[in-house]
Formats: structure tokens, C-alpha cells, sequence
């Protein structure tokens, strides 16, 4: 499918990210590098995916995991040498995959030569690539700092510096200081640093935390958090200057290469920001990562306040960013990654139907409006870590978060529930490759303890078994290729077209008709209104073109029931990918888990595009779960019912 002017080869792309402490150790030291992805790279390419995004491989104190950076245009010895890179960097696009960085670029390490030299000298050159302050007198006289803002990592964004005889600004961690992005020398610098890795050949950016360069003028008080002295709203920040100085660096990569993705990772962005950052016509980024389906189980948005799981709810906002973003802008559908707990546990509610709950998500996933994000372990279907002692932990929030809660009085058995349950280490651990000690990560001591599941959901195990989840993973993603629907066709609710499924259940069609509308008009595209949308002429063009699909996910323990308007059903929906729950065993960790059955089939060439994706062979029927997908077969009626956790995909107009 064709986007014309506005076509780009991240439309159609699913990307992989690597976390590369924790994907494979090739040295022995405990600790995840480069040539241990090199050594993994048919397995990437096995998935089907496009890109890989590497989280920060540069020399760094390791304060936060990497994201103080030190050194923008090395690589950490610990990961090993440019020349790994670039080796990775060639095995990656011999198999069709570019490679995206990340760019930290809202806060450098206190390490990083900038900051040292601007702390020593307040005549240096690179003073004002920070926010230094005196800080204000309190009534009694004291000093403090010049605002209320709140470190994410606890405590203020401020920290007193003696050598500098002044406060200066981190949004995180007191070893990641914020670079202040209105001094233009600071620009100028960082737009060298993404030149210099486009030169070296990489694919694009994902650009961490690029929205919260835009510090409001005059760094005013916010409003505190409940309970607490500090303010962290996101409201404060100044969207004129991300448009500005985003925009600048976003056209400065594309002078260069219009080819280098630039995807923004933008924590509390909202719809309306994401469209007009987004805009075909003018973007400032290509896609965004947005937050709120990942903040809505939170107390007032608190991560540490964490609420029951409320399938409804997420199933609103998922829709609410499908529907708002369809051919006006474009989203990095995910999730999980690296900063989340893992989707296994924290999407699905009922943990004895974890297995039909993944394979469900990913449904979901791969059927997204945008550019669908998989973080490494979850076509696993990893569950959270959970670790049974506190200090098996690593990461900086979840240890200054335990000591606050400790402080705070909370019995040790809570906190551990609670990191249990948020920590972002829970996602952190290393992939377990077989059955070996450490989970054949490392022969040495794994910087982290390995994950507690990994002898039953090890990869080894799931590569061998065609029912698996790994496996199911590799056919959606087949099938976003075989259906160029799935990713461009304008998401459209079930319950628009005059259709009915309970809250816990996603439905929707994604209609063949977007491409050609994108790029002829890329800012008005899609259904206009409600009215509109349940009229015979708009239903007509839904399904005016082979490749449409429908899709039905379950996401609740419960069978459910759908109601199917008769004009679809009259469509003769076929059913192309197709899973439930199937039976019941106890794992070896005394879980008790429904298995999962099962199907995909694909039109014939679809593999064209991912060499070795059918086995070698013409055709790509993957799994002969004949009783998943007869049973999907009989849509004919109107009201159909779906099993706890049944997903079903359906293309309209023959395939
Ligand atoms: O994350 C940004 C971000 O919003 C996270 O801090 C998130 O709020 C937090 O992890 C939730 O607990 C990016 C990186 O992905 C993260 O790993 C870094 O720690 C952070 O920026 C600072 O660079």
C-alpha cells in the first residue's frame, strides 16, 4: 500500500527494543553487550521486525541503567566498541532491520564533560548549558531552592552544589542534570551529535524524554503533588518551545537524511499534542510515545498508588488514541518496555489465563493504528520478575522508593508487593535463552538476579513449539504485513457501525481505505462523525476493498458476547488468526495456567517480505488449529460469543 508523499518505510514497521544489559551476555561478565545481540540477531530478524531500538549504549556512571550519559558518541566498554556497533549495525541491515538509537538529550550524566566544566568555572563556556541557580532565602533565611519541582526519582529537582555555589536542575536522578535548551549553543551541539550517528549509519532516534526540554519561563512553582511538597505536573512545561526547538532538530536530521525515524518519547503528551506534533503536513516528530494508558492504574496517576486493573478504562483510552489519531497523525502503539511492568501482568487480570491473555494483547498489538512496539520478552509472554528480597533490586526509582517507604513506616512485605508489582525492574531481567543456570544469559554472574520463571518460558523451549507465544507473535506480525489494513486503515469501533460488545472486549475494524486518503489529504482523513458513520455510504466504503479486518479481543476472564450488524456478517468474514484458552496445567512454579490454541492463516506470497517466515514454503498456514478456526468460522450470526480471553481476526472481502 501506497502512502505517496507521506510514505515511509516506519509506517508498515514494527519495532523490537533492546534493553542490551539484559539481552545476552557474549563475554561472560554478567553484563549484556553488543556482540551478545550480534550473536542474536536471526533471532530479531526469526520475529519478523523491522527496526531495533537500542536503548543507551553509551559510557555512562550507570546511575540510571545508561540514560546518564557521559559520552554522546562512544560506546560503553562494558557493551563493548564502536566497531561492535557498526558490526551490529551491518548484520541488522543484511537482514532488512535498522537501527535506532537513543538520544537522551533532555538531561546529560554529571559526568559528562559539559557539566564538569560548567560546575568548576560559572565563566565557562558551558555554564549555561544547565540551569544553575543561587536558590531563594526561606523566612528563617535558609536556602532553598528556587522552585518546588520534584525529582521522578524522589525528593526536589534541585541539588545544592558546592563546587558550583549553586542549585542546579535534574528532573531525575541528582546525577542527570537538565540541559537548558533555550541557550542555542546547546542545540547547535546536540544536532551535531544526531548528524555525527546519521553519518554512522544508523536508522533514527527514539529521543527520551523530549518533551520536557521545554521548561517554562522563569521556572515557576506548580501545583504539589497530594501529600507531598513537590509538583511534577507536566501541564507547566511550554509547548511552544518543544514545537520550536523539537521542530529544529527534527528538520536539521531530515536535511540530512529524510529517511532517519524521529520517534518521540513524550511522558503526559496528550491527544491534541500528539496530533499537531504528528501532522503529515508539518511534523515535529514522526510518531509519539504517550502515557496514558500506562498512567490509568495509578492513584491520581502514581505509580506507587497502584489501583485494580480496569479493562474498560484502558480499553476507552486505547480507542480514544486509535480512533483521534487515524489518518491525521501517527502513534507508537506499546504495551510495555523497560520503565513498565510487564503487560502479562499487568493487563491481564485472571493470572490462570496469562497464556490466552498475551497472545490476546498481542492481537491488540499487532492490529494497532501506527507503529507497534515490542519490547524484548514479551513475545515471550515474561510475567513481572516480582523478586522475593529487597535487595535483588537495582534500578534507582525502586531503590530510593523502598527507602522512602521504609522511612514512611511500610512493613517490608508490603514494599516488596508494591516493587512486585511496579518496579521497573520487573521488566529488566534478562532474557532467558534456555534452560541453563542464569537462563543461558551469562556464563558469569548476571548483574541482576535472572527471572524466576525462566526454566518453563525460556526461548529455546517457546522456538520449539509451535503453539507457543513466540510463535503466535511472529504470525501477527506476518499478518500485519499480509494486511497493510492493520497498520494505515482508520481504527474504527464496532459500536460505530451500529455493532455492540461489552466494555472488556475490544472490537473494531480496520478498513482498507486509508492510504490513498493520507496522502491526497494527509490532514483530513477518517470517519467525520457518529452520524456519518452508521449511514449504508460510509459502511460501504469500510468494506469497498479487500484486505479489511475486524477484530474481536476478550479481555476478560469471562466469556462475553458481541453483536455483529448483519450487513458486516453478511461480508462473509474469514477468519484469519484466531486463539483462546485451551485447557488447564500447573506450571512448575505451582501456577495454574490455561494453555493457549491457537491459528493463523495467511494469504499466499505474504511472506515475500520476511525471508523464512513460512519455512521456506509458498503458502502460510502456521498452525492447524482447525477447531480455533472452524469454530471462528461461524460469524453468520449475528450474536457471537468469545471464550475468557479469545481474540479473533476476520478480513473482509476475501484476502
Ligand atoms: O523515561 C521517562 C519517564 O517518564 C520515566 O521516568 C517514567 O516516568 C518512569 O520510568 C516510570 O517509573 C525515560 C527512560 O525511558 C527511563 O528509563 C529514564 O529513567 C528516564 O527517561 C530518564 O532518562
Amino acid at each position: 500500500m501506497d502512502l505517496g508523499a507521506h510514505s515511509s518505510w516506519w509506517h508498515s514497521a514494527v519495532v523490537y527494543e533492546v534493553y542490551p544489559m539484559s539481552f545476552y551476555d557474549a563475554d561472560g561478565d554478567g553484563v549484556g553487550d553488543l556482540r551478545g545481540i550480534l550473536a542474536k540477531v536471526d533471532y530479531i530478524a526469526h520475529l519478523g521486525v523491522d527496526a531495533v531500538w537500542l536503548t543507551p549504549i553509551y559510557p555512562s556512571p550507570w546511575a540510571d541503567n545508561g540514560y546518564d550519559v557521559a559520552d554522546y558518541l562512544s560506546v560503553h566498554p562494558a557493551f563493548g566498541t564502536l566497531d561492535d556497533l557498526y558490526a551490529l549495525r551491518d548484520a541488522l541491515r543484511a537482514r532488512g532491520i535498522r537501527l535506532v538509537l537513543d538520544l537522551v538529550f533532555n538531561h546529560t550524566s554529571d559526568e559528562h564533560p559539559w557539566f564538569q566544566a560548567a560546575r568548576l568555572d560559572p565563566r565557562s563556556p558551558f555554564r549555561d548549558f544547565y540551569y544553575f541557580h543561587p536558590g531563594i532565602r526561606g523566612e528563617g533565611g535558609e536556602r532553598r531552592p528556587p522552585n518546588n519541582w520534584g525529582s521522578f526519582f524522589g525528593g526536589s529537582a534541585w541539588t545544592w552544589d558546592e563546587q558550583a555555589q549553586a542549585y542546579y536542575l535534574h528532573l531525575f536522578d541528582r546525577k542527570q542534570p537538565d540541559l537548558n535548551w533555550d541557550h542555542p549553543p546547546v542545540r547547535q551541539a546536540l544536532a551535531d551529535i544526531a548528524r555525527t550517528w546519521l553519518v554512522r549509519g544508523v536508522g533514527g532516534f527514539r529521543l527520551d524524554v523530549i518533551n520536557f526540554i521545554g521548561k517554562p519561563w522563569g521556572l515557576p512553582d506548580g501545583r504539589p503533588e497530594p501529600g507531598s511538597a513537590y509538583a511534577y505536573n507536566l501541564d507547566l512545561l511550554d509547548r511552544e518551545k518543544v514545537e520550536r526547538y523539537v521542530g529544529e532538530l527534527y528538520r536539521a536530521v531530515k536535511a540530512q537524511n529524510p529517511e532517519a525515524v524521529m520517534i518521540g518519547e513524550t511522558p503526559g503528551v496528550t491527544l491534541a499534542e500528539a496530533l499537531r506534533w504528528t501532522r503529515p503536513e508539518a511534523p515535529i516528530l514522526d510518531m509519539v510515545i504517550s502515557f496514558d494508558h500506562v498512567s490509568f492504574d495509578g492513584e491520581e496517576g502514581n505509580k506507587w498508588r497502584p489501583l485494580p486493573l480496569d479493562v474498560g478504562r484502558f480499553k476507552e483510552i486505547w480507542t480514544r488514541w486509535q480512533k483521534g489519531l487515524s489518518g491525521r497523525g501517527w502513534w507508537a502503539p506499546y504495551l510495555g518496555n523497560h520503565d513498565q511492568p510487564r503487560p502479562a501482568s499487568r493487563y491481564v487480570r485472571d493470572g490462570a489465563y496469562r497464556a490466552a491473555g498475551a497472545v490476546a494483547l498481542h492481537v491488540l498489538l499487532f492490529t494497532a493504528y501506527g507503529t507497534p512496539f515490542l519490547y524484548q520478552g514479551e513475545e515471550l509472554g515474561l510475567p513481572n520478575a516480582g523478586f522475593s528480597s529487597l535487595d535483588d533490586y537495582r534500578d534507582v526509582e525502586s531503590r530510593n522508593a523502598a527507602r522512602f517507604f521504609r522511612e514512611a513506616g511500610m512493613a517490608e512485605g508490603e514494599i516488596l508487593a508494591l516493587l512486585g508489582r511496579r518496579s521497573r525492574d520487573n521488566a529488566r531481567v534478562p532474557i532467558p535463552w534456555t534452560d541453563g543456570p542464569a537462563g543461558g544469559f551469562t556464563r558469569g554472574i548476571p548483574w541482576i538476579s535472572p527471572h524466576p520463571r525462566a526454566e518453563e518460558l525460556h526461548v529455546a523451549r517457546q522456538l520449539a513449539d509451535p503453539g507457543s507465544l513466540l510463535a503466535a507473535t511472529r504470525a501477527l506480525i506476518g499478518l500485519r504485513r499480509a494486511f497493510p489494513a492493520a497498520a494505515y486503515g482508520p481504527f474504527v469501533p464496532l459500536e460505530d457501525v451500529g455493532g455492540e460488545a461489552p466494555p472488556e472486549v475490544f472490537a473494531y475494524l480496520r478498513p482498507a481505505v486509508l492510504a490513498e486518503r493520507f496522502a491526497s489529504n494527509g490532514a483530513d482523513v477518517g470517519p467525520s462523525s457518529e452520524e456519518g458513520e452508521r449511514k449504508p455510504s460510509f459502511r460501504t466504503s469500510l468494506v469497498a476493498r479487500p484486505g479489511t479486518l475486524l477484530v474481536l479481543v476478550n479481555l476478560s476472564p469471562a466469556a462475553a458476547e458481541v453483536f455483529v450488524p448483519a450487513w458486516l456478517a453478511a461480508h462473509d468474514p474469514e477468519p484469519v488468526f484466531c486463539s483462546r484458552p485451551a485447557g488447564g496445567s500447573v506450571s512448575s512454579s505451582g501456577v495454574f495456567e490455561h494453555g493457549v490454541l491457537w491459528g493463523a492463516r495467511l494469504p499466499r506470497g505474504s511472506a515475500a517480505r520476511s525471508p523464512g517466515f513460512c519455512g521456506g514454503e509458498g503458502s502460510c498456514e502456521f498452525f492447524a488449529a482447525e477447531t480455533c478456526l472452524g469454530r471462528a468460522a461461524r460469524l453468520g450470526r449475528a450474536t457471537l460469543s468469545l471464550d475468557p480471553y479469545e481474540a479473533r481476526v476476520y478480513v473482509l472481502g476475501g484476502a
